[in-house]
């Protein structure tokens, strides 16, 4: 990048920005203070893809790895070690605290249920008051992370998956690349969808605090399938979801980030969410919703993970080019568009982070 190119979050000319723990880029790239360069780190960076993974998570179910405190932390520390990264995300995954709701969930590897879930029985009777009760090894991972990661002052973040999609994959009972059930439940039976629509937010909403509360720096909500609804739709049956949850989660302080794929017809409506970052897929064009939206709101993303395939010099030409076409907005942290596949090559996320690093001192 030629000197002088700007940016996100506009590099002081100071020379104490060079200082930067991970964690301070980072929080700072999220409310937009100034920074020397892009943070970095990548969805889905613990997980198939890299062999050690593999190796920790060879002989138990994916749901034992996620309940093993010792084996979730190592999981999730080892992107750090191994390709760079400079955010840790809990392992764990979206259903982890639905399975806490008491609904019988299995991973082959994706969420199945043997029942889904589509009666007024099946929604009242879930549970959801309290995660700290029934989930609670996902906060003595958060806490055992947050100790590890204090020395060398990285950023720790929680997630969870939003309402929509986790209903999504509830009444379609498992992965599906149209979810034609939770459709028909919307035209056919909205009362029903709304309650368990609601019920999933409550939940989530105290799921989030707690995971702050527990140690995490910041936390992203996943709505990986609200895409698949039309704008109006989506006005009625997701925005009121986000906007609940990122409200009712600001008390906690900590950043918040939203994620929602296939999302390039409802950008304004990411935008009124009050999210800290909006992380946006490779379908839009980053340069116009920084210069759109940017101002107000600081932005993640957003290259294709199939780009990772890509050779070491082209990966760092993209990671340039996003983070000069990100200049207009208030802050920006690089990430996928969505994330790493099990094919992902190891090379591609460490050429990713490498040229990310490789940003600093522009100005
Ligand atoms: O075989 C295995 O090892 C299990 C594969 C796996 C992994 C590594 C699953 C099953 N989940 C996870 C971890 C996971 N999932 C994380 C960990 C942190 C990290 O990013 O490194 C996170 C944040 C998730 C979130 C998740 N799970 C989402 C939302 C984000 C996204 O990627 O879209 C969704 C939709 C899921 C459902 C899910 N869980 C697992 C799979 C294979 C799927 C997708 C199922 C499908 O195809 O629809």
């Amino acid at each position: 990048m030629p000197p002088g190119t700007a940016i996100a979050g506009r590099v002081c000319a100071g020379t104490e920005l060079a200082e930067l723990s991970r964690s301070e880029r980072f929080l700072r790239a999220c409310r937009g203070q100034e920074v020397d360069r892009p943070p970095v780190w990548l969805m889905r960076q613990a997980g198939r893809y890299l062999p050690a993974y593999r190796e920790t998570r060879s002989g138990v179910t994916f749901l034992e790895a996620c309940r093993d405190v010792d084996r979730a932390v190592e999981i999730s520390l080892q992107p750090l070690r191994l390709v760079g990264t400079e955010a840790v995300i809990l392992f764990s995954d979206i259903f982890v605290p639905v399975v806490g709701m008491g609904v019988p969930i299995t991973f082959s590897p994706g969420p199945t249920l043997e029942t889904p879930l589509r009666s007024p029985a099946q929604v009242e009777a879930l549970a959801g008051g309290d995660p700290r009760a029934e989930v609670p090894y996902v906060f003595e991972i958060l806490g055992a992370l947050r100790k590890a990661l204090a020395a060398d002052e990285v950023p720790l973040l929680g997630f969870a998956g939003a309402p929509w999609t986790l209903a999504a994959y509830l009444v379609e009972g498992r992965g599906s690349k149209e979810f034609g059930a939770i459709k028909r439940m919307l035209y056919g039976e909205p009362e029903l969808l709304r309650e368990l629509l609601a019920r999933l937010t409550d939940m989530t909403v105290a799921y989030l605090r707690a995971q702050v509360e527990a140690g995490a720096h910041a936390v992203q909500l996943f709505d990986t399938w609200a895409g698949l609804l039309s704008p109006a739709e989506y006005r009625e049956w997701v925005l009121p979801t986000h906007q609940r949850i990122v409200a009712e989660t600001a008390v906690s302080g900590a950043p918040f980030i939203l994620y929602v794929k296939d999302s390039a017809h409802v950008v304004p409506e990411l935008f009124q969410t009050g999210a800290d970052v909006v992380s946006l897929d490779w379908r839009v064009e980053l340069a116009q919703v920084a210069e759109r939206f940017g101002a107000e709101t600081s932005l993640q993303g957003n290259l294709d993970p199939s780009a990772l395939a890509a050779p070491p010099e082209q990966i760092a030409q993209r990671v340039q080019d996003l983070a000069e076409a990100a200049a207009p907005a208030r802050g920006h942290i690089l990430n996928l568009g969505h994330g790493c596949l099990p094919e992902t090559p190891v090379e591609g996320v460490r050429a990713f982070t490498e040229a990310a690093r490789g940003l600093a001192g522009v100005r």
